[in-house]
């Protein structure tokens, strides 16, 4: 019964805190292959059960079973595996050149690597994506030179950013990513104007905007709503779920909504949830919302589901907010584990080989470090020049800036 007069405040609390024990027990698992494949030209209010439930096609046996699975060759599925395992290794190498002092700051992709991987391969070329700094598996799965995202780390002679970044914070037009920001959601509008405009000048390419659970929060998320749905944005509007937001638990920024995706409904947003561990229904789901956008059927809302395992950033202790065994309980499994079983069950792939490609993968990422390591570090060799910094924001320079650059000397 509701007291009288009495207003209490409510903040929503997670289920457990450090020397808790992990309960997931509250995170509803659809089985694999359960959820329909509806056709691209679906009317939205028919299927808005889908942003409530999770869709998966890897199942616990490792096979993929359902509407969404078939689409990769056994091929494509090595190649995914592989970006995913470049990616964790050359995580785990600079994040101890960080604790080294060769930079000042990293950020892991622990535990997420499917998500940016797999969508990568559902885009085109041209198409540009407006991430967060947790999608550098966009670059990977693209081929973008591991050299040069090292360069930009540390901030060196060769970083082609000039230092003028926080490190990992990179920038490519030519592979489709647009330079990061560090205020978060800034680039979910600018991906939606991005589309809008490529709409207008009867452009061919669409954009994909990403965003965390917590940075739903801000204002920039909900007018780019407005904006991809009163207009058809050619976007897919990517959500990633990793259930913590620093020391913030997705049920702040979630709110009453019930989950992420739901926020698109309100829309008339075609809004679906996917099993962010499972490279073969990222993909799946990718290709169905970048489809849909490339046939001027408008933006689609996707949630992936999946989980920080490491710490937000270089800078963060997770056991001050969560149990230590928390990311072990997460009921989605690895991403990487799951689809080297699911190749085993194949037959296209074995123990022997995954540790051969790990020696060969940790190599390859080792020689990468050494060359950029040869440009320089955050305090040890060559650096970006001092007049640098004068440099690429004008076209005509103004004479306060030139001013300032005669005094420096530069
Ligand atoms: C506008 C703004 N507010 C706050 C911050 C500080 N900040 C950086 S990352 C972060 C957490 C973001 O969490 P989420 O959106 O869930 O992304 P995740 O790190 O989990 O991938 C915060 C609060 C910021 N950089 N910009
Ligand atoms: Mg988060």
């Amino acid at each position: 019964m509701a007291d009288a007069g009495m207003l209490h405040f409510h903040v929503p609390e997670p289920e457990v805190r450090p020397g808790g024990t992990p309960d997931f027990s509250n995170v509803t698992i659809a089985a694999a292959g359960s959820v329909p494949r509806p056709d691209i030209d679906v009317d939205p209010r028919t299927i808005r059960d889908m942003a409530f439930s999770i869709i998966r096609v890897l199942n616990r046996d490792g096979e993929a079973v359902g509407p969404w699975a078939g689409l990769l060759s056994n091929e494509e599925l090595l190649e995914g595996l592989r970006h995913m395992m470049t990616l964790r290794t050359f995580d785990a190498r600079m994040q101890m050149a960080q604790r080294q002092g060769k930079t000042s700051f990293y950020m892991q992709h622990l535990g997420e690597e499917a998500v940016s991987c797999a969508f990568r391969k559902a885009l085109s070329p041209g198409d540009m994506n407006f991430p967060t700094y947790r999608q550098a598996g966009l670059l990977i799965a693209d081929g973008y030179p591991m050299v040069t995202m090292m360069n930009q780390i540390y901030s060196n002679e060769a970083d082609p950013l000039k230092g003028r970044q926080l490190p990992i914070m990179y920038s490519s037009k030519e592979h489709g990513f647009f330079s990061i920001s560090g205020n978060l959601a800034t680039q979910y509008i600018q991906a939606v104007g991005w589309a809008m405009a490529s709409a207008i000048s009867n452009d061919s390419k669409i954009a994909a905007a990403w965003i965390g659970d917590g940075s739903t929060a801000e204002s920039d998320f909900h007018s780019a709503l407005v904006f991809a749905s009163t207009y058809k944005a050619p976007v897919v509007l990517n959500v990633v779920n990793n259930q913590w937001a620093i020391s913030t638990f997705q049920g702040i920024a979630r709110g009453g909504s019930g989950t992420f995706a739901a926020r698109g409904l309100g829309f008339g947003i075609p809004s679906l949830r996917v099993d962010g561990n499972d490279y073969l229904a990222v993909h799946a789901v990718a290709k169905w919302a970048a489809e849909r956008a490339r046939k001027n059927l408008g933006p689609t809302l996707v949630e992936y589901v999946t989980y920080r395992a490491g710490a937000h950033s270089s800078s963060d202790d997770p056991s001050a907010y969560r149990p230590k065994t928390e990311s072990d309980a997460w009921p989605l499994g690895d991403p990487i584990v799951r689809l080297k079983n699911h190749l085993i069950g194949l037959g296209a792939w074995s123990d022997e080989r995954h540790a051969q490609a790990e020696a060969e993968i940790l190599d390859t990422v080792i020689a990468a470090q050494k060359e950029a390591e040869s440009h320089g570090t955050l305090h040890a060799g060559g650096k970006p020049s001092t007049r640098d910094m004068f440099e690429g924001l004008y076209a005509e320079m103004p004479p306060h800036l030139r001013r300032q650059r005669q005094q420096a000397g530069v």
